[in-house]
Order: C-alpha cells, then sequence, then structure tokens
C-alpha cells in the first residue's frame, strides 16, 4: 500500500449527478476536515438539489463544462486533487447520439488532464467495467484489471478513451493517476432513464415496467454508497499508476431483478413488457475485486440488495418531486426506439 494521501481541497467533477453527488455527500459525511468543489454542467442528469443539506462552509458549486480549460485551469490551481465523475453515461443515449460522450468523456477528459498536469495535482478516474465489454453467461470467469479492452457501445468506447488517456498522461507527464472500473450501481437519485429506477417509477406511475430482449442479461450490482467508500480508499491509499476494479459480488440476471422490484411493490411476476433489445447489448459484467479488498483493505457494507431495493423504493416512493417532471419525457424518448 501507498503512503497515505491526505487531500484537503478537493474538486469533484459530475457532483450533481447520481453517483458524484452520493459521494459528495459521503466526503461531507465521513471526512471533516476536507472541502468539496463541485464542477458540474448541470445537464439533463444533473440537480443542484441532490446537494441540498451540505453546509457552505464545506462545499463550493460551480456551474461550468468540464470542456472549459479556462475555467478547470483556475479552479486546478487551488485544489489538492480532482475525483472526475462527470460523464455522459447512459447507453442508450449514447446509440441515439454518440456526439456528446465524444465530447465530455473524451475532450473532457483531456482538459482536466493537462489541467492536473499544470498545477501537479493528484487525479482519480472514474470508469465503468464495460470497458472490458461482456462475458458469456455460462463464463465463469469476472472481469480483473488484466481483462483486454473490449467495449461495445459508443458509451464504453468513450469511457475505455478516457481511461487510455489517464494511462497515457500518468506513465508520459508523471500526472498522479489512479483509474477505478466500477460495476452498475444502484441507490438514491439515480436518473429515472436507468433500469433500476424506470421500473419502480413505472410502478407508481401505472406504467407497465420494460424489460429489454431476453431479460436474461447479468449486471453485476453495488450499492452507490459501497462505490464511494472504494473510490476514497482508493484515492487516498491506492498506488500512483493503478487501475483498481470494484464490485460487490452483486450478479444479478435483470429479469430477476424486476422480479424482485415487481414482488416488494406488490405487483404479479409478469407484470411488465417484453420490449425491443438494445442493439449490442452486452450479455454479461462481472467484477473480481481481490485486488482492492486485498491490496487495499476495503469492504463493502450493503450486502443485502433485497434490503438496498427497498430502501431504493421507499426513496423514489417519498421523492416523486424530485422525478415526477422528468417522466414523460423520458418515456416518450424510450417509446421511440420501441424500448
Ligand atoms: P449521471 O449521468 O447521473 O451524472 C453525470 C453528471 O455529470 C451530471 O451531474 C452532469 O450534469 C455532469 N456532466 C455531464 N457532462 C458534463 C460536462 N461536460 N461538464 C461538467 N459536468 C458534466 O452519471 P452517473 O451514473 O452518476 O455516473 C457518474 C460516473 O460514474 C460516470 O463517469 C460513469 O461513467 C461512471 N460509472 C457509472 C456507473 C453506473 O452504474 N451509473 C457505473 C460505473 C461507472
Ligand atoms: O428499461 C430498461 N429495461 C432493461 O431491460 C432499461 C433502461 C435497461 N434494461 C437493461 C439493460 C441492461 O442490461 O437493464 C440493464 C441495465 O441497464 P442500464 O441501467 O441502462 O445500465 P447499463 O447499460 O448496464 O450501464 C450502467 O452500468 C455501467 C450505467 O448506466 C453506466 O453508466 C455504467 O457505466
Amino acid at each position: 500500500m501507498a503512503a497515505l494521501f491526505e487531500p484537503k481541497r478537493i474538486i469533484v467533477t459530475g457532483g450533481a449527478g447520481f453517483i458524484g453527488s452520493n459521494f459528495v455527500h459521503w466526503v461531507v459525511d465521513n471526512q471533516p476536515d476536507v472541502h468539496v468543489t463541485v464542477l458540474d454542467k448541470l445537464t439533463y442528469a444533473g440537480k443542484l438539489e441532490n446537494l441540498e443539506g451540505i453546509p457552505a462552509k464545506r462545499m463550493a458549486f460551480v456551474k461550468g463544462d468540464i470542456c472549459d480549460a479556462e475555467l478547470v485551469d483556475k479552479l486546478f490551481a487551488d485544489a489538492d486533487a480532482v475525483v472526475h465523475f462527470a460523464a455522459e453515461s447512459h447507453n442508450d443515449n449514447s446509440i441515439a447520439n454518440p456526439e456528446p460522450f465524444l465530447r465530455t468523456n473524451v475532450q473532457g477528459t483531456f482538459t482536466l488532464l493537462e489541467a492536473a498536469r499544470k498545477h501537479d495535482i493528484r487525479f482519480h478516474h472514474i470508469s465503468t467495467d464495460e470497458v472490458y465489454g461482456d462475458l458469456a453467461l455460462d463464463d465463469p470467469a469476472r472481469f480483473t484489471e488484466e481483462t483486454p479492452y473490449h467495449p461495445s457501445s459508443p458509451y464504453s468506447s468513450t469511457k475505455a478513451s478516457s481511461d487510455l488517456l489517464v494511462r497515457a498522461w500518468c506513465r508520459t507527464y508523471g500526472v498522479r493517476a489512479t483509474i477505478s472500473n466500477c460495476s452498475n450501481n444502484y441507490g438514491p437519485r439515480q436518473h429515472i432513464e436507468k433500469f433500476i429506477p424506470r421500473q419502480i417509477t413505472n410502478i407508481i406511475s401505472g406504467i407497465r415496467p420494460k424489460l429489454y430482449g431476453d431479460g436474461k442479461n447479468v449486471r453485476d450490482w453495488i450499492h452507490t454508497e459501497d462505490h464511494s467508500s472504494a473510490v476514497w480508499t482508493i484515492l487516498t491509499k491506492g498506488e500512483i499508476g493503478q487501475t483498481y476494479l470494484i464490485g460487490a459480488d452483486g450478479e444479478r440476471g435483470n429479469i430477476d431483478v424486476l422480479r424482485e422490484i415487481l414482488a416488494q411493490m406488490g405487483k404479479q411476476p409478469d407484470d411488465f413488457d417484453w420490449v425491443r433489445d438494445r442493439p449490442g447489448h452486452d450479455r454479461r459484467y462481472a467484477i473480481d475485486p481481490t485486488k482492492l479488498r486485498t491490496e487495499l483493505g476495503w469492504a463493502p457494507k450493503h450486502t443485502d440488495f433485497g434490503e438496498g431495493l427497498r430502501e431504493t423504493i421507499e426513496w423514489y416512493k417519498e421523492n416523486t418531486a424530485w422525478w415526477e417532471a422528468e417522466k414523460a419525457e423520458t418515456e416518450a424518448k424510450y417509446a421511440k426506439s420501441g424500448q
């Protein structure tokens, strides 16, 4: 394990989105000496209200684009580290319109790396297991840090590109960088375009849930709070130049997740619609988190998926004002592609 890195002023890009905002709350709650500056463009996926309740002395919010080199330069001059979550994050959107993914995920990461190089600040890059492509349902293997990159979608190929830029800036220019590739997150404040919140909010709204293809695709679920603690562990204890996979042994078939949601919400197992499959749909993701667990001593807390799902369902029931205004538009977009 590397010497402990103890940042006092961190920048969190994409801190008004789902995972970024959960990370900011986690840092504020668990690291009393750390000040956070959130840089977020507030796209359709970002909401300032995701950061409500955080004392002004603990956090500053800057509305801006990670592609804005002048703004990024100014912010990086006054920070010890950046944790880079900002991205276009939804596969289905990347299939309909890939251009913003190239811009934010590739050009944006490049812009941040150049500023990190200039100001010599620590860089932690948030990425996804999707860079590794997919596994067959009957394959006993899981992804490791050595698995070759093989992305399938416009989204995952731009995330893979950004990972490669980080590696190059680390090796060539000595940027003090680490990368984490995490599996599918769930929890509060996830946009309702994503699988779990889409089905929960469909049921609350009286719309039938929608399952792609044959429903057998497998995702490896982790609670977003466990992602936050893992990222903090890597930022403070991780070795420069290393990649760490984050996962919590949460493999589940989509149809099984949907049936668990239906059961918890008082519906019958077949109260859903089969819809058109996603083009290029990855079959299975699975993370082997051995390196993070053994080298850095991290462990997840939310090991009961049913319980985590129950809390997540409650959150969407109690916070209808957070998502209701976007529901019709999100479903209209899906209806256009037959999903
Ligand atoms: P999200 O879509 O909920 O949030 C993205 C945030 O980034 C939003 O607040 C948005 O306003 C902001 N943003 C987008 N473009 C920007 C730009 N050009 N400049 C500044 N801010 C911008 O995404 P998420 O699900 O919270 O994902 C966060 C990160 O985690 C992404 O890098 C994603 O690839 C990665 N990741 C996500 C998952 C998952 O299950 N959701 C799993 C592994 C990794
Ligand atoms: O309505 C749906 N029905 C359905 O069957 C939706 C929205 C999805 N699905 C399927 C597709 C996937 O197999 O559910 C699975 C999960 O879908 P998404 O929530 O769109 O997530 P995924 O494509 O797996 O990607 C997510 O995890 C990795 C995040 O969105 C990415 O940002 C992250 O990198």
